[in-house]
């Protein structure tokens, strides 16, 4: 399969979205295509991060590290939604269009809107001279090479990449991040690419955990803080390849809701970072397990010990917080993967959807 032929090609992906952009003993970050001085990066008082599907869990992963990391607030919009909202869009606005294809049409229909207003729009894409990157003032190219599964995968840990340089570049611009953190952010990202080849490792027990789940008729994908778009994500890849009805929540909203339809048929995916969240998000781990529901738990190296009982562990290197989302992808694709393969599906191109949506 295309797939998972594009889930093994990630470790060589990211390290081509990162090479040549990181530069001069690593203290700053080098976005050719960005054509904004520091001065312009300055200017902004708010961006808008505009995309649909896997590229919008791209821009949530986004508002984390550019919040962090630049100390400007960013809103996320859904592109189809961003027309009924009236955007606060002035010239002292950023919008970021996030699209794998560059040629999503409500995509496009918001960058056009938002550029009508006075906005400066800023691509992340894929396909070089797709109608968003030519239509944008600049753009970042993911270096992902072509993604011919419907699924994206690789176009998506390379745009969580190319977020984190952006969110670098604006914090240097701005006076947010000092050249010492900067190298140290830098310096990590460099390990990304040998990190996911040790998760890629696991992919055979990955394979066994879908074996033993694949017959289950829904899902709950659950984590918290910038977590909680990976649970989005995880929960889009299993609806998408295998059919199986599946949602992602803040683990924090479980309560005020989705805690009904745990059960001991249901399997609830719970992603548990070495940060801030851990500890709450075991205790929400603990309702899961005290109403039956199935656990498997996706866990930084060295915090398994506090999780206690769970049906299914994975456990991935540890790597700084704003890194971990994109570690935490992996076995997220692969576990849809494997299920959509014992379920028979077409996993590459799967029944009703399109690789880009044109119309
Ligand atoms: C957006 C997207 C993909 C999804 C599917 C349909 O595409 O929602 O994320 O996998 O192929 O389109 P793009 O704007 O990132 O090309």
């Amino acid at each position: 399969h295309f797939m998972l032929k594009e889930i093994y090609e990630q470790p060589r992906a990211i390290a081509d979205t990162v090479a040549s952009r990181v530069k001069d003993g690593h203290s700053d970050v080098y976005l050719e295509g960005l054509q904004l001085d520091d001065e312009q990066l300055r200017q902004f008082d708010r961006l808008y991060v505009v995309a649909c599907g896997t590229s919008w869990h791209a821009g949530l992963t986004g508002k984390f590290l550019i919040e962090k990391l630049a100390r400007v607030p960013v809103e996320v919009d859904i592109a189809s939604e961003f027309r009924y909202r009236d955007p606060l869009v002035t010239d002292r606005t950023l919008i970021i269009l996030i699209s794998q294809s560059g040629e999503t049409a409500d995509t496009l229909a918001a960058l056009r809107e938002a550029r009508g207003k006075g906005g400066k729009a800023l691509a992340i894409c894929n396909v070089v001279e797709s109608s968003i990157a030519r239509e944008s003032d600049g753009v970042i190219y993911t270096h992902a090479g072509p993604e011919i599964g419907v699924a994206s995968t690789k176009a998506f840990t390379t745009q969580l990449v190319a977020l984190y340089l952006l969110a670098l570049r604006l914090g240097r611009a701005r006076g947010t991040l000092d050249a010492q953190r900067c190298i140290e952010l830098t310096e990590a990202l460099l390990t990304l690419p040998r990190k996911i080849e040790e998760v890629l490792e696991l992919d055979e027990q990955i394979e066994a955990i879908a074996k033993t789940f694949m017959s289950a008729s829904d899902f709950l994908y659950l984590g918290r803080g910038n977590q909680y778009p990976i649970a989005l994500e995880g929960a889009l890849k299993l609806k998408e390849i295998s059919y199986i009805h599946a949602e992602g929540y803040p683990a924090g909203e479980m309560k005020h809701g989705p805690i009904a339809l745990i059960d001991e048929q249901l399997p609830v995916v719970f992603l548990c970072p070495r940060n801030e969240t851990l500890e709450k998000v075991v205790s929400n781990l603990e309702e899961v397990r005290a109403r039956d529901g199935r656990v498997i738990a996706v866990v930084t190296e060295g915090q398994e010990n506090l999780l206690g009982e769970v049906d299914a562990l994975i456990t991935v290197p540890d790597i700084i917080d704003e890194l971990a989302p994109v570690l935490m992808s992996i076995p997220m694709q692969l576990l849809a993967y494997h299920v959509a393969v014992f379920k028979g599906t077409d996993v590459d191109q799967p029944r009703n959807l399109a690789k880009s949506v044109t119309v």
